[in-house]
């Protein structure tokens, strides 16, 4: 046999051993991969099931869970036994587990393939530090007077060990953003950590494991910047929101091979001194003078000078806890090329708008001042546009000394930007720059194709708007001196999120931080975390996200803990409406409204999209209390649901005596107000068909454009195909003049625009007050392109995936659609191709669940599902005649055939 067929053959017979078994996948402790320092005491363990067989449903698990890794009968602290039950995620509920432990668990899988012989996987975990007695460390800060000249202080502690290591941990954290060495090496690769919390209510703290870096003789050292404890943060221009001392907390927990421990913490014997980072601010950048670099700073042998003492901070004791989403991550790379703008000036060009910042190799002379700033766009004359970062001046400064293969980046800032400007350099090597862009470290779940290339640009834009403002908490955009947890931003855009990547423990740590913001009387605030003042609050739409992501994320996850968690945030902001709604209706306080409508210059005819915020805010604070009286029904309220249940009938009968008329107008007569009231239910049965009409009407009035700003936008897709207008829906998304979503993709964009025309179609450009290139509020369409294009979509009353609908569109529009997402499941796929008038499709199905698989109807053709002739479930669901089957797990080729 010729040595590459051979390979080739042997090849076929591994791929098929590998893949063609059932076998357990993804095993997870509270949604991540072997964690370390789960400050969890009862976690939650899951799994997937792969299998290339049909039907296959989890019959059984049994978990359990022991110190050591070969689950010797007294190691074992937990034995779940065998239970009979299709979960593929359960809770511990062992004896109490210790700080600062690897434990190991195991979960053995009977289905229904597998039903003698179970499946097994096994995994680990460390855990985190329970009591706040286990942390022997103080937090240490520097001199008064350091602290006052916003100095970046770098602790240094030197240690000594003197036995065999079998573990070694690093717990740490600070206020303010943290990078911790170990004899010089980098320990771990998380960046703006720990993270932003509500740091006078919490602070996370991380753990990393430090074994292979600990020798005989040690320095810790580690640099603490300002981050969002006390950078320059909103668009006053105001620092130290969260306090003046820079501070860290750290300590290195040691366990020898006699069985011994030890604790290196920090206390009143580190010292400080100060280094290469001059200064590092979010918004404004970095200086860093590599001049002061100092090589014995790492090293044990040797006491740099002028080190000083480090103060103890006993301001006060803010609770530590966890990390719990993501940290943020380097990710992918970009290569420039140089153009030169319209005024003479070398630009580096990255071809994408992205967030985080360059890696460059800068040569030059002893004392050479290098500057990087940043920019989104050239403007109309070509020329390089940074008027719209307002007061953030995303400029990096470096001093060179000389030497030529540095690499520089910035430690504690982060900017977004495609576009660079590098001054003080003789000459320019684009082989010296790289773009990085850095983000929180999710996975990327969903993928999307079309055979619309303007759709799929959209789709990437809609990614990367997501990257970009995916740094820790979900922010509004990534570039001007803004940058903050807008709470309608992330509402509107969670389905979209949830599709395209796993968002699970990314919102569930940021509605903690909600919840700790919210006012005593219910409120909730405008941003998260708040920075704002006691009147920023409230305003419908916004301050929903309480409820609506919550429920949002648990028809994504299926993971009832969400609505539990958040379910006293949830009531408290229903109450707060329902204490401020007179006679059930709900007209008072500041609004933002349908945030950034379209409204032309010259308004004479009055076309301007204006709804009234008080309706709109009636239709959210109908939403409001239809999820929470869901949410206490699922969670076994019965009293809760009852009363809530009740009260949403008083809110749509205010709504309806308020603002609707007769003859099924809304006193708004906008896209937005139609598609508020369809969504969410509003009227009553007979208005419907009459309000769809009205909403066609005014989409045709703006010839085939929307019209909706921040709160309308995410929901007119979904009501046109919801109530049979999806012909409406697919023109209002290929319409490619402004206002659309293709506009800007024509335009050049590589990201979403806050704004539908935010370059203008002459060129110029919106008010730089409020024009960012990177906002993901309009991204919202996401969520409707995976639903309806490519067909995919979650079932309300089976969340979490166990069952779903793939609905392919069947359109002239589109011939081809291909994508999948990774379910809590395990991965949908789905890759329709429309072929003259018949459809073709590959369809996988996940184990331990099921698909309602929804086909045209098309006349004289059967449906023939691998191989086979497919009956239809009921036949016919409405007028459009569609065919319905439910299919388990397996891979299935479908294909309509000529009768
Ligand atoms: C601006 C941004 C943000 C929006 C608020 C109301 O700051 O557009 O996205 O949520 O206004």
């Amino acid at each position: 046999m010729n040595f590459k067929i051979f390979l080739t053959a042997l090849f076929c017979c591994i791929s098929h051993a590998l893949f063609s078994s059932e076998g357990l996948h993804r095993l997870r402790v509270d949604g991540k991969q072997v964690p370390q320092g789960l400050h969890n005491t009862e976690p939650k363990f899951s799994w997937q099931i792969e299998s290339d067989a049909f039907n296959v449903m989890q019959m059984a698990y049994r978990v359990i869970v022991s110190k050591d890794s070969v689950f010797s009968k007294n190691a074992i602290v937990w034995d779940s036994n065998k239970v009979p039950s299709s979960h593929t995620d359960v809770q511990y509920k062992g004896d109490s587990l210790v700080s600062n432990q690897t434990y190991y668990w195991k979960v053995m899988v009977w289905t229904t393939e597998a039903a003698i012989a179970p499946l097994e996987g096994q995994s680990n975990w460390t855990t985190g530090l329970f009591g706040h007695e286990q942390w022997k460390a103080k937090w240490i800060t520097q001199q008064k007077e350091d602290n006052i000249a916003r100095k970046i202080p770098y602790f240094r502690h030197v240690f000594d060990i003197r036995k065999k290591v079998k573990d070694a941990r690093l717990y740490i954290t600070s206020k303010g953003m943290y990078e911790p060495y170990l004899n010089g090496t980098r320990i771990g690769n998380d960046y703006f950590t720990p993270g932003w919390t509500v740091y006078d209510k919490r602070i996370q703290y991380q753990v990393y494991d430090i074994k292979e870096l600990v020798n005989d003789s040690n320095v810790l050292s580690v640099t603490v910047g300002h981050g969002w404890f006390r950078s320059d943060l909103v668009w006053k221009e105001a620092n130290d929101h969260y306090g003046h001392q820079l501070a860290l907390k750290a300590q290195v927990m040691l366990t020898y091979e006699d069985g011994t421990t030890d604790i290196i913490p920090t206390g009143p014997d580190w010292e400080y001194g100060f280094g290469p980072i001059i200064d590092s601010e979010i918004y404004h950048g970095e200086i860093y003078d590599a001049n002061r670099e100092r090589d014995d700073w790492y090293g044990p042998s040797g006491r740099p000078e002028g080190l000083k003492k480090v103060l103890l901070d006993t301001t006060d004791n803010i609770p530590l806890v966890g990390t719990e989403n993501n940290p943020v991550r380097k990710q992918e790379r970009f290569q420039p090329k140089i153009i030169k703008t319209s005024d003479g000036k070398q630009v580096l060009d990255f071809g994408q708008n992205l967030v985080g910042w360059i890696e460059c190799k800068l040569k030059g002379n002893k004392g050479d001042t290098v500057k990087i700033k940043h920019a989104e766009i050239l403007d109309k004359n070509g020329r390089f546009y940074t008027e719209n970062l307002r007061a953030a001046k995303q400029t990096n400064t470096y001093i060179l000394n000389g030497s030529q293969d540095k690499i520089y980046h910035p430690h504690f800032t982060f900017q977004g930007f495609r576009y660079a400007l590098v001054e003080g350099l003789e000459e320019i090597n684009v082989n010296d720059f790289e773009a990085v862009a850095l983000y929180s470290d999710m996975e990327q779940t969903g993928y999307f194709e079309t055979s619309n290339p303007l759709v799929n640009q959209l789709q990437h834009n809609i990614v990367w708007g997501q990257k970009g403002n995916f740094i820790d908490v979900p922010t509004d955009c990534p570039q001007r001196d803004e940058r903050l947890g807008w709470t309608g931003d992330a509402q509107v855009f969670f389905n979209t999120a949830s599709y395209n990547m796993d968002v699970k423990s990314f919102f569930e740590k940021w509605l903690k931080d909600l919840a700790l913001e919210q006012r005593a009387d219910g409120a909730v605030p405008y941003i998260v975390p708040n920075l704002l003042d006691e009147n920023a609050f409230a305003s419908a739409g916004w301050a929903d996200a309480a409820t609506i992501i919550p429920w949002n994320h648990y028809v994504t996850y299926g993971d009832k803990d969400i609505l539990s968690t958040q379910y006293p945030s949830m009531k408290k902001w229903v109450d707060y409406i329902r204490n401020r709604a007179q006679d059930h209706l709900w007209k008072d306080g500041f609004h933002f409204g349908d945030w950034l409508f379209y409204r032309p210059d010259d308004d004479n005819d009055g076309m301007a999209a204006v709804t009234n915020k008080y309706l709109i805010a009636q239709c959210f604070y109908a939403r409001s209390v239809e999820i929470l009286a869901k949410s206490a029904e699922i969670l076994g309220y019965r009293e809760d649901a009852i009363a809530y249940g009740e009260l949403l009938e008083e809110v749509k009968e205010a709504f309806q005596k308020e603002y609707l008329t007769n003859n099924g107008m809304l006193v708004s007569d906008t896209q937005t107000a139609y598609v508020l009231a369809l969504q969410f239910e509003m009227l009553p049965e007979d208005k419907i068909s009459v309000t769809m009409d009205r909403l066609v009407a005014n989409i045709e009035k703006y010839d085939m454009h929307l019209t909706t700003g921040f709160l309308g936008t995410p929901y007119l897709n979904p009501v046109l195909s919801r109530y049979g207008r999806t012909d409406i829906a697919i023109k209002l998304l290929l319409q490619d003049t402004y206002p659309s979503w293709l506009y800007p993709v024509k335009m050049g964009a590589t990201t979403i625009w806050e704004r539908w025309d935010g370059i203008k179609p002459d060129g110029s450009t919106q008010t730089p007050n409020m024009n960012s290139y990177n906002h993901y509020a309009y991204g919202a369409i996401g969520e409707w392109m995976y639903s309806t294009i490519l067909g995919l979509k979650a079932n309300e009353d089976h969340p979490g995936y166990t069952n779903f609908t793939v609905k392919p569109l069947f359109s002239d529009e589109f011939t081809r659609a291909k994508g999948s997402y990774m379910s809590p499941q395990g991965n949908i796929v789905v890759d329709w191709k429309r072929e003259s008038n018949g459809l073709q499709m590959e369809l996988k199905v996940p184990v331990n669940s099921k698909a309602e698989l929804v086909l045209p109807y098309i006349q004289n053709h059967r449906y023939i599902i691998n191989g086979k002739e497919a009956t239809p479930k009921t036949g016919q669901k409405d007028e459009t005649d569609l065919v319905f089957l439910e299919l388990g797990s397996g891979t299935y080729n479908i294909e309509s055939q000529k009768l």
